[in-house]
């Protein structure tokens, strides 16, 4: 049994094309056929027809459900809809079926798909579930009635999406078949329940799932990412609980077993939690997760130079990227008759040109590098993008591709192809023209691919990419638009076909289920946020009267404001808002933008109060860290702690904001609360070097030495590339140092070195001086035997980094000298001696500045006692050479011509009579 609802529901996740289903078969005497039917119709694109067959009557049309909603509007419309629930649930349970429960999920599931296919991916079909369900409602006030319903953490949905009656009643189904408490529910949320108390009370939900549950709890955790799509800015505590639904344990009772099926949940697992994380923002978590992804297809992949053409007219080459990709072999979930992105005009010059590649050539500009190290060993490196700098690192398999005609990719390694793409854009520096190749390429491999062959979703996401590429060119930023604009026209409306089918043909797979196959990998983008896409691109290239036309069409008052707001007009800003608030008083979000406008501490308060918006807490806080001059207020850390305390508590995903505050902790001297909030940097993006710094900083103020050299050693690993810091090796340093570190001592000293590549200042002597007198301390290896590799490190350091950057010290030449001695190499010690002491008997002021005359003395002192120490020891030659013969005749005229350099100043001198004594000791 639960092998047959495994492998029905793993197919059902997968959304297999249903040409493809293999319905599990099972010796029972129940057929099980309801359930089979209703994953047929879903995998077939057909979910509406659950609402039109009679046999799923009981369902959505329980007759006790109806009767509920049909007190709507004399009860409200949340409590009508939660009751409408309760009784189909409650009427399923009575139910004799086994299936009964599973039904529900099922039925939910169906309405989900549908609610998406009439916002997400078309194509649009008549359909009205107000008609069907709730025909004596107001349509108008039902649908705002129901937009309020969708409210999370002051922010209001989207007002003109369709259908979100079948959105709420799907929602409502996954809450309550896991048996969610109204109270926790997101449909009507109550602004009062915090985000810890909705965690405390889903963690007890989701332990040990069954098969069906964990289901339940995947369909759940989608139907949350499509919430947080409604919404304009992603709420913590939607993620949250998707995060805490779509957790290891729910894979693992689906993906349990060894078939195929298994390794494609395995990899839609991955691959939806690192979508997770780029649409709450926090992207950095995605990239291991991508890594696990590409082990399981076995997708090869690298990014390496090419010579191309950028059109077939053009008659030079330029030097540009190229991504070379192979998969493994196809999968099930690719089909054979996909809908042809032929429908998008590949000839036309407008959507594409494709350039031509000459050769293949090495890479000249140095990439950005987007990486991330897995646990302690920084050489084990997870790249976003592998780049093969030069043509020899091309893996064997990649090198024997022809860059112009490339093989198809199977479609889950287009969807990770595409999903590194958004990742790396997310996490790169707005308008870096290399970054911006790096991603051309991508979208480029995914888009020219032998006919066919691409899922249209994932299509026409690469074709959507690559135009927003387009118009960050000055060269082709009208094209770009153009293309954006017939984007949206033709992903959005073009295709209006058939009404509702009434029967079901599960063999042919319609084009909505083959749109809909990777919508739940793909980052969502509801047909509006492309228009919201365009009119940023509008914004963002000064066009005010396009952008503007695109936010009042789609009713988005806030938008509009801000719009008004960027260029300065203030009074249009605040009529924008006052008018939306006239209507919807209660909108926190407008409330708090109005806020931020007239910077009034009152308005920020209320849209707290009203909504609990983050963000409005978020500005009170940057208000009292800073007041502006005219409010008379002087700068109020607490208050601003306190504040900036509150919205994280509401919206903990935000690096931005734990920064702050931690920033805050460090100058309260309250190091409890920085470390703690670094220590949440971290966890959101762990290649921060700054935000590991001053976690060590606080960690140390804290006693807390250990972890605080832990960190300082990530701090150092993640420091990009040309902007390292000295500090940070400095405290590191010092830290490495107290804890008796040595070689890491040595190695950041090293670093130090190479990084400041600046003179004797970049020296810390006695620093050397300690790593010294633990490597003399060590025995010299024996004939034979290696040196260890602190040995042959500090070697280095001392005998060969030091002489590049010493020029006149002569106490670090005689650490030198030490080295050399330990190595039993002493003619080199003896040279070093003697440049110690030339270093000092050159100096401009020996005749005028006793004090280096007395260094020069000694000096003179130290090199006369090497001459006799050293000179007569085996030399390097061996046989009966020796370092020095004529040792002493070196020294006489060393001592007699530093005399002869003091003579007019320092006769009567103490280092004068040290110099006679010297000769005549000899
Ligand atoms: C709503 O309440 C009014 C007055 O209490 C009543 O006349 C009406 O029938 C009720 N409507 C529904 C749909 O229950
Ligand atoms: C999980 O499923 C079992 C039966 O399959 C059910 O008894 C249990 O209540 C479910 N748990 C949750 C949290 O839904
Ligand atoms: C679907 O295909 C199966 C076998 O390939 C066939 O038996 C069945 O009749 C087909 N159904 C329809 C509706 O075409
Ligand atoms: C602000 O916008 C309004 C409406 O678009 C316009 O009439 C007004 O001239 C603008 N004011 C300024 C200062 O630009
Ligand atoms: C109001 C709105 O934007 N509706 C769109 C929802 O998505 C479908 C599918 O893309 C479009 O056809 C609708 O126009």
């Amino acid at each position: 049994m639960a092998e047959f609802y495994r492998q029905l529901l793993s197919q059902l996740l997968l959304l297999v094309p249903a040409s493809k289903f293999q319905p599990p078969s099972l010796d029972d005497p129940e057929p099980h056929t309801e359930v089979i039917d209703v994953v047929n119709a879903i995998l077939a694109g057909n979910s509406g027809s659950i609402f039109t067959d009679r046999r799923y009557k009981e369902i959505f049309y329980n007759p006790n459900g109806l009767r509920v909603l049909s007190q709507y509007p004399n009860i409200s419309l949340k409590s009508a809809l939660h009751g409408y629930v309760d009784e189909i649930i409650k009427s399923m349970d009575q139910s004799s079926s086994t299936d009964a429960r599973l039904v529900v999920q099922l039925a939910a599931i169906a309405a989900l798909q549908l609610f998406i296919q009439l916002n997400f991916t078309g194509p649009n079909v008549e359909f009205k579930a107000h008609e069907l369900l709730m025909p004596h409602a107001d349509h108008e006030k039902l649908h705002m009635d129901l937009i309020d319903l969708l409210t999370v953490e002051g922010q209001q949905a989207y007002e003109l999406m369709n259908e979100p009656l079948l959105f709420i009643i799907a929602s409502l189904m996954f809450e309550k078949s896991m048996g969610v408490a109204p109270q926790y529910s997101f449909i009507g949320k109550d602004k009062n329940v915090e985000l810890d108390q909705m965690v405390e009370a889903t963690r007890p939900l989701v332990e040990s799932p069954t098969i069906e549950n964990g289901s339940l709890f995947w369909w759940r955790s989608r139907a949350l990412q499509i919430h947080i799509s409604l919404l304009s800015e992603p709420p913590s505590v939607l993620t949250s609980i998707s995060a805490l639904l779509l957790g290891p344990s729910t894979a693992e009772v689906l993906a349990h077993g060894n078939d195929v099926l298994l390794s494609l949940v395995k990899y839609e697992f991955l691959i939806e939690t690192a979508r997770a994380s780029i649409h709450s923002y926090t992207e950095h978590l995605a990239i291991s997760l991508l890594a696990r992804a590409s082990e399981v297809t076995e997708l090869q992949f690298v990014l390496t130079g090419a010579k191309a053409k950028r059109t077939k007219f053009q008659t030079f080459t330029t030097s540009s990227l190229v991504l070379l990709a192979k998969s493994k072999g196809s999968t099930l979930l690719d089909e054979d008759t996909a809908e042809e992105p032929a429908k998008f005009n590949l000839d036309s010059d407008l959507l594409l040109e494709r350039p031509q590649y000459d050769a293949l050539e090495d890479i000249k500009e140095p990439l950005p590098k987007k990486t991330k190290f897995e646990g302690e060993d920084p050489n084990n490196e997870v790249t976003l993008l592998p780049i093969a700098r030069h043509q020899d690192q091309i893996p064997l398999e990649l090198s024997e591709l022809d860059p112009n005609d490339q093989p198809a990719l199977n479609d889950l390694d287009n969807l990770q192809l595409l999903l590194r793409l958004m990742v790396l854009r997310q996490s790169s520096p707005a308008s870096n023209s290399l970054v911006e190749e790096e991603l051309m390429a991508i979208a480029s491999r995914v888009i020219y691919q032998p006919s066919k062959a691409v899922n249209w979703a994932i299509f026409g996401r690469a074709l959507w990419e690559r135009s927003l590429l387009e118009t960050s060119k000055a060269r082709t930023v009208e094209r770009g638009i153009l293309q954006m604009t017939s984007l949206v026209e033709e992903i959005g409306l073009k295709i209006k076909t058939r009404l509702l089918p009434q029967e079901t043909d599960t063999n042919n797979s319609s084009p909505a289920a083959s749109r809909l196959r990777f919508i739940h990998q793909l980052p969502l983008m509801p047909q509006w946020t492309m228009d919201v896409k365009l009119a940023e691109k509008y914004m963002s290239l000064g066009v005010l009267k396009s952008a503007l036309e695109i936010y009042e069409r789609l009713h988005l008052e806030c938008e509009v404001a801000l719009c008004h707001a960027a260029v300065d007009n203030e009074t249009e800003a605040e009529n924008v808002l006052l008018r939306r608030l006239e209507q919807h008083p209660n909108d926190a979000r407008a409330t708090s933008i109005l806020g931020d406008i007239r910077q009034d501490p009152q308005l920020w308060e209320r849209a707290w109060e009203i909504g609990r918006y983050p963000k409005a807490k978020n500005s009170l806080s940057r208000y009292y860290y800073n007041p502006p001059a005219n409010s008379g207020l002087s700068k109020d850390l607490e208050a601003a702690l306190l504040h900036m305390g509150d919205c994280l508590k509401a919206d903990p995903l935000n690096f931005e904001n734990w920064f702050f505050y931690g920033c805050g902790g460090l100058e309260t001297a309250n190091y409890e609360l920085a470390s703690e909030a670094f220590t949440r940097c971290i966890s959101l993006d762990d290649s921060n070097s700054h935000a590991w710094s001053n976690l060590a900083t606080a960690l140390l103020r804290l006693d807390k030495t250990r972890p605080a050299f832990n960190a300082l050693k990530k701090a150092m690993v993640s420091s990009k590339e040309g902007k390292r810091s000295w500090r940070i090796h400095e405290n590191f340093v010092i830290v490495a140092m107290k804890l008796n570190e040595w070689s890491d001592v040595l190695r950041a000293t090293r670093e130090l070195i190479d990084m400041k590549e600046g003179g004797e200042s970049s020296i810390d002597i006695p620093v050397i001086e300690k790593l010294v007198e633990i490597l003399v301390a060590t025995d010299y290896p024996k004939e034979g035997e290696r040196l260890t590799h602190y040995q042959s490190s500090c070697i280095d350091l001392v005998c060969n980094m030091l002489p590049n950057v010493i020029t006149n010290s002569g106490r670090c030449w005689r650490i030198v000298a030490r080295v050399h001695i330990w190595r039993k190499r002493p003619w080199e010690a003896l040279e070093c001696y003697e440049k110690a002491y030339r270093a000092v008997s050159q100096k401009h002021d020996l005749s005028t500045d006793e004090t280096i005359w007395k260094e020069a003395v000694e000096a003179c002192e130290d090199l006369v006692a090497a001459y006799e120490s050293l000179g007569e020891l085996p030399g390097k030659h061996g046989a009966d050479d020796v370092v020095c013969k004529d040792w002493k005749y070196k020294s006489k005229t060393t001592i007699r011509s530093l005399m002869s350099k003091g003579k007019q100043m320092w006769e009567d001198s103490e280092g004068w009579s040290r110099l006679i004594a010297l000769k005549e000791n000899l």
